[in-house]
């Protein structure tokens, strides 16, 4: 992977990240594919709008449709045909969060499928072959979660472990690479230890020490805590970080938590909150959120945003889009989607483009003082 800091301002940055499949602006957006696609779209859907990065889960591919099945026709890029890259979460999140009774230990995780209820143990190193069948560009490392709030003593365990199974990962991802296995693959290791500054000082000084990884992830976050504390432990972590490689938020966020977090020196987000929300009716704008479901936009004659450039908004009304939700048609989950990607990625793209022009503290302004006038 090249990585590239094209411009700063304090601590926002804009770089460049190039994988073997595609070259990715910062900051980045990454639409959640859990199931090898981004909910309610297709990969035709995702190139017209510019994504050059999208999210797999290997927790839920493990389970169904299995990795080997993935890998015979051409890993996550020949099955899904999307083809620029792909960044696969390692599961522990997902045992963590998904399974009813997952139990961590020294070596692993048990968990019972959200399927059909059977047992499976995801280890640094199973995690890792899943995701070299899968043949994602970027590789998550198996991490330790807890429940915010939690004990200290639950809290250190869980950086701990998190340190051991890192250090196994880049020991057993070296050796694979040395056999020809994954080499066009790279690894993140995943910072945690909840919002507590002096664990998250030890979780991120311990895993950026080990500099093989190609990028560092803050993990644990988002998870129920106040948005403050989210921001203020982001703040904290990232003058841990190297800055010369990608620094990822994951499962973050709203808009606003992007452009705070992005002001605090984060580069790559994930979430699930624009095609899940689309799909409940809530609706991104500039101006803030659309509730498509109010019986206002029945006969509004106007697009979701008139200064979006979506697919959506250029060939369709709310009224439309009204009738659509309310009749529960297909059609409106996909028209949905399209306009809140487009409004995420375009956000990253705007917020790129304010670094690189030496604006972002006058980009930052703009975007609250817009939502406060509605
Ligand atoms: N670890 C992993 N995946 C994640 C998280 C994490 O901490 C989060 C936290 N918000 C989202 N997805 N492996
Ligand atoms: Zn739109």
């Amino acid at each position: 992977m090249q990585f590239t800091i094209d411009a700063t301002q304090n601590k926002a940055r804009a770089c460049t990240i190039k994988t073997a499949h595609s070259t990715i602006q910062t900051p980045v957006f990454m639409p959640v594919g859990t199931q090898a696609t981004v909910k309610a779209l297709d990969a035709n859907d995702l190139l017209s709008m510019g994504a050059k990065i999208i999210l797999g889960n290997t927790y839920h591919l493990y389970l169904r449709p299995g990795s080997k099945l993935i890998k015979k026709f051409g890993g996550l890029h020949g099955f899904s045909k999307f083809p620029n890259s792909f960044l696969t979460d390692s599961g522990g999140f997902q045992a963590f969060s998904l399974s009813d009774n997952s139990k961590p230990d020294e070596n692993g995780i048990m968990f019972r499928s959200h399927i059909d209820g059977s047992k499976h143990y995801f280890t640094p190193q199973s995690v890792l072959d899943t995701q070299y069948d899968l043949g994602s560009d970027i590789m998550m490392i198996l991490d330790d979660l807890v429940a915010l709030p939690n004990t200290k003593e639950r809290i250190k365990k869980s950086i701990e472990r998190t340190t051991k199974w890192a250090k196994e990962a880049i020991t057993y991802h070296k050796q694979q690479q040395e056999k020809g296995i994954g080499v066009n693959q790279n690894i993140f290791a995943i910072i945690q230890g909840g919002t507590d500054k002096e664990f998250r000082k030890m979780s991120a000084q311990q895993l950026c020490a080990l500099e093989d990884f190609d990028g560092y992830a803050i993990g644990g976050l988002s998870v129920g805590e106040p948005n403050q504390d989210m921001y203020d432990t982001v703040e904290w972590t990232t003058t841990f970080m190297p800055e010369n490689k990608p620094r990822y938020l994951m499962g973050v966020g709203t808009p606003e938590d992007l452009i705070e977090n992005i002001h605090r020196g984060v580069d790559m987000f994930d979430c699930v909150m624009p095609t899940r929300n689309a799909r409940n009716g809530t609706l991104f704008t500039s101006f803030g959120r659309v509730n498509i479901k109010k019986a206002m936009y029945k006969e509004d004659a106007l697009p979701i945003d008139e200064e979006c450039d979506c697919y959506t908004c250029k060939n369709f009304t709310k009224a439309y889009l009204s009738h659509l939700y309310r009749a529960g048609e297909i059609t409106y989950f996909r028209l949905a989607s399209i306009h809140n990607i487009n409004y995420y990625l375009t956000l990253m793209r705007k917020a790129r483009e304010a670094i690189l022009e030496n604006k972002w503290e006058e980009f930052r302004e703009n975007f609250y003082e817009k939502r406060a006038k509605k």
